[in-house]
């Protein structure tokens, strides 16, 4: 696959342009949005931190970087002739590979000339003489949009820990979705990695067979299934390609945004022990997620958790040589799943190389980077040539936050959400007039296939644009009851299941001070797009609508 860099980008802005829509990203989202945007004859002006398209997939480069949904289904399925043409390598699919599909969908529809790439928006402030939103970039720009729409994704905002010390550090460090585009040497060299989450779970895998020595930093150890990776089946794929439409239907109105062959019927505590075992067997042979699949209530019940947490824990114990490790390496004390499930390939199997040391820093925490390596509260020091951070993100409002979001009455988007984020449909805001979130917190986003959730969204926005145009109007707001109401349900699905039992990044638990509270929506991707649908043929029931007076 080859794709061109140094495509053409949008000439900058100029002070006070006036546009439609500004589109903040131009990952999937802000892609086919902009697609969307031009099919309903809506100008837009696409701002992009990166100097290149595919948002997670242009920055997440990593040794090991890889889509843990399937690649026939993390996909853009809006034109059935890309979907037919392109051809995936693999079965789950490495940046690489996504980072060049993104762009052939740049070059495609000829995205790049309302792209404006290596310009950060850092304020986006509506003004209410003209309501209009007042855009403000890094580069300058100064541009008046009727419509705000952030497409900057839910995990795009950085965390790098406060650690005392870190710029006496005298190696060099990185964090693994800034890792540079040329690559980093790792050959020879001793690597310290902070951080087991999905990430560092792959990138731990992948630098291990390059590096002289890596130290694994761990706080908490992850529930990770085998992903049963390998390269793409040309029959597999032609038979999937010749039903693509009836496979995205069942995504579409699937729970995860991703279609699963057979619902369980079952709970997990129905069955004896040997023939709960059994269908544990055969769903960790098919691999990835669909063992959080195989009864109806290992996600409510945390009896029925412990039986599958526990079978994950003997996967490891018999995986991990050294008993030690691997009790280290085997989760205890939340239930599987309530932190984000990994998907890995020979990732506990890489604890048994000579090269690579498990420490853990729950009981003995970091205390501090000196000049050569990592210092633990008990003194011991572990010097390093290169130290890794695969330490997460500010998940979902983090990206909002850093674009400077001010709304009526001067209410910024933070101070608003102050003790957590309050939405309507994760979609749109009270006192945010005209300002769309694309997988906003309160939407399913992070908790389904991606691709499947974009396309939801970017189609209900463009649909609501569009009406608003068919009926002269150009304002939509979501009333302050509607968004009451739709936050209070967010929060009674997501208490009846167990979520909410471990300090998790979708509780905002990873960032020291974030409140607490569960952003995703756990209701399932097919019930929350009728939702959707309901609230837009109710000609946007929930929503205050209406013209400004110069239109
Ligand atoms: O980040 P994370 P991530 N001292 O927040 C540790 C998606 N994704 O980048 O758990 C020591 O999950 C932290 O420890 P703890 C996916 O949705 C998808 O790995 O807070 N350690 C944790 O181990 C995923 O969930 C794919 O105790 C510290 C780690 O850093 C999301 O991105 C691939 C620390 C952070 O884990 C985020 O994953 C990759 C400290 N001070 C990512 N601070 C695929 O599709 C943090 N940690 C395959």
């Amino acid at each position: 696959m080859s794709y061109q860099h140094q495509n053409p980008t949008a000439a900058p802005a100029t002070k006070h342009t006036e546009i439609d829509a500004v589109v903040v990203g131009a990952g999937f989202a802000g892609m086919y949005m902009l697609h969307r945007l031009r099919e309903i004859g809506v100008s837009a002006r696409v701002f992009e931190t990166g100097d290149g398209v595919g948002g997670t997939w242009y920055w997440n480069r990593y040794p090991g970087a890889r889509v843990d949904s399937p690649s026939m289904q993390y996909s853009l399925s809006f034109s059935s002739e890309m979907e037919q043409e392109w051809n995936w390598s693999e079965d789950y699919s490495p940046q690489q590979d996504l980072e060049a599909y993104a762009n052939h969908v740049a070059d495609r529809f000829h995205l790049r000339d309302d792209i404006q790439f290596g310009t950060r928006v850092v304020s986006s402030v509506y003004d209410e003489a003209t309501e209009r939103w007042i855009i403000e970039t890094d580069r300058g720009d100064q541009v008046s949009a009727k419509y705000l729409i952030t497409a900057a994704g839910c995990l795009s905002a950085t965390n790098v820990p406060n650690f005392k010390g870190i710029e006496s550090f005298e190696g060099q460090w990185y964090h693994t979705s800034r890792w540079p585009r040329e690559g980093v040497d790792l050959k020879g060299k001793r690597v310290g990695i902070i951080g087991t989450g999905s990430t560092g779970i792959q990138a731990i895998t992948a630098m291990a067979k390059e590096v002289d020595h890596l130290t694994v930093f761990q706080r908490t150890p992850n529930f990770s299934l085998p992903s049963n990776n390998k390269k793409m089946d040309p029959d597999y794929e032609r038979g999937w390609k010749a039903r693509y439409p009836e496979h995205r239907q069942n995504a579409r109105e699937s729970r995860g945004g991703a279609e699963v062959i057979a619902y369980p019927q079952q709970s997990a505590l129905e069955v004896s022990e040997e023939e709960r075992n059994k269908v544990y067997e055969a769903a960790w042979g098919q691999g990835a997620f669909t063992l959080i699949a195989s009864f109806t209530d290992l996600m409510v019940s945390k009896e029925a958790n412990d039986t599958i947490a526990e079978f994950v824990r003997n996967k490891i114990r018999q995986t991990v040589k050294d008993p030690v490790t691997a009790e280290l390496l085997a989760p205890k004390g939340y239930p599987l799943g309530t932190k984000r499930l990994c998907v890995d390939t020979g990732y506990f199997e890489t604890y048994n190389r000579d090269n690579v040391q498990l420490v853990d820093v729950k009981t003995n925490q970091i205390k501090e980077i000196t000049t050569r390596g990592v210092r633990l509260e008990d003194g011991t020091d572990y010097d390093v040539d290169i130290l890794v951070f695969a330490t997460g993100f500010d998940a979902m409002t983090g990206p909002l936050f850093r674009m400077g979001i001010v709304g009526k009455d001067g209410l910024s988007l933070q101070d608003k959400w102050d003790a957590g984020p309050r939405t309507y449909l994760g979609i749109s805001t009270v006192g945010f007039p005209n300002m769309f979130m694309i997988t906003g917190p309160g939407s399913p986003s992070v908790l389904s296939n991606m691709t499947t959730s974009i396309e939801q969204h970017v189609d209900w926005i463009t649909d609501a644009i569009s009406y608003l145009k068919r009926n002269a109007l150009d304002k939509i707001e979501a009333t302050q009851d509607a968004e009451d109401r739709w936050v209070e349900h967010v929060n009674e699905v997501a208490d009846k299941t167990l979520y909410p039992h471990a300090n998790s990044w979708y509780l905002g638990a990873n960032i020291p001070g974030k409140p607490r509270v569960f952003m995703p929506y756990v209701g399932g991707v097919g019930n929350y797009r009728r939702k959707c649908d309901e609230v837009a043929a109710n000609d946007y029931e929930g929503f205050a609508l209406g013209a400004t007076p110069s239109s």
